[in-house]
């Protein structure tokens, strides 16, 4: 079996234990990074959640999936930074919304951000609204980006930005948001700037709008 194949089998059945050989096999064939991440890692955690929708899959195997892929993101991570030098072009604070525990993707666009030379505070999961306020009066950051993966918690994004705008906040920083249910009209309706529907794409954007700041 290509080792593409055995990466996605291994991380659908949540067999965390068996995935760092297979990484480093694949990293051995020189197979490029972003393959194994959307070619196999992702794809096999949309299948899993699509799965878990029909009632195929529980609770416990999607945290399985979860812990793989995590695994694999670890192998991963300082090789995507070696093929970048990391020179601080600009700061981001990043965080999932009130309400949302899904981290995978957020890690990503950090790991990816990072790999721009961008210098990225993480605040984690579930951020209550005065946590971004607070990370953006301590950091001064350029960019404040929201991950969601929850329909239902989207719905806290105005709220966060209602927040940031009645601390006097909202002209400071270009806002950006991403995650599997958000679209470029969920990011014109709230009037965010930045939206981008993947890691890579994000990391792209975030260099796009600070070189756009600087002028
Ligand atoms: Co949950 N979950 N989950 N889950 N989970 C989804 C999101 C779901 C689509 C599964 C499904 O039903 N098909 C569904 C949401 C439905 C909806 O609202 N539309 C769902 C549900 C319902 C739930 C619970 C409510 C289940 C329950 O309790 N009944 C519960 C909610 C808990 C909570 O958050 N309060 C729940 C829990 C969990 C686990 C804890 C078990 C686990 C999360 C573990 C973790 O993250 N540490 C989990 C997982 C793993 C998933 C799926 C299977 C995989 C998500 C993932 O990691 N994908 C997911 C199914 C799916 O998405 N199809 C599902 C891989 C990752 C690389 O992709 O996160 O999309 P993604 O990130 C991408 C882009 O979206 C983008 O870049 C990333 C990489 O390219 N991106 C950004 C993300 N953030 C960005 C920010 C940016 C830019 C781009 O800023 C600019």
């Amino acid at each position: 079996m290509a080792i593409l194949d055995e990466i996605y089998d291994t991380t659908v059945k949540g067999a965390y234990k068996e995935i760092e050989p297979l990484i480093l096999q694949a990293l051995d064939q020189n197979i490029e990074i972003n393959d194994i991440i959307n070619n196999s890692l992702s794809k096999a955690m949309i299948y899993v959640g699509d799965k878990f929708s029909t009632g195929e899959l529980y609770m416990p195997d999607m945290l399985l999936s979860a812990k793989t892929m995590k695994a694999a993101m670890e192998i991963l991570k300082p090789h995507m930074k070696k093929e970048n030098h990391i020179t601080e072009k600009g700061t981001i604070v990043i965080g999932t919304v009130k309400g949302d525990l899904h981290d995978i993707g957020k890690n990503l666009v950090i790991t990816m951000a990072e790999g721009q030379g961008l210098k990225v505070i993480d605040l984690g999961i579930d951020v209550d609204y005065p946590k971004f306020v607070e990370a953006i009066k301590e950091n001064n950051p350029d960019i404040v980006a929201f991950s969601g993966l929850l329909t239902t918690t989207l719905g806290n994004i105005p709220a966060h930005i209602k927040a940031i705008a009645d601390a006097g906040l909202r002209d400071k920083v270009i806002l950006a948001v991403g995650g599997a249910p958000v679209t470029r009209e969920f990011a014109d309706r709230y009037g965010i700037e930045l939206y981008a529907p993947d890691a890579s794409t994000a990391a792209k954007e975030f260099v796009k709008a600070l070189e756009a700041k600087k002028g």
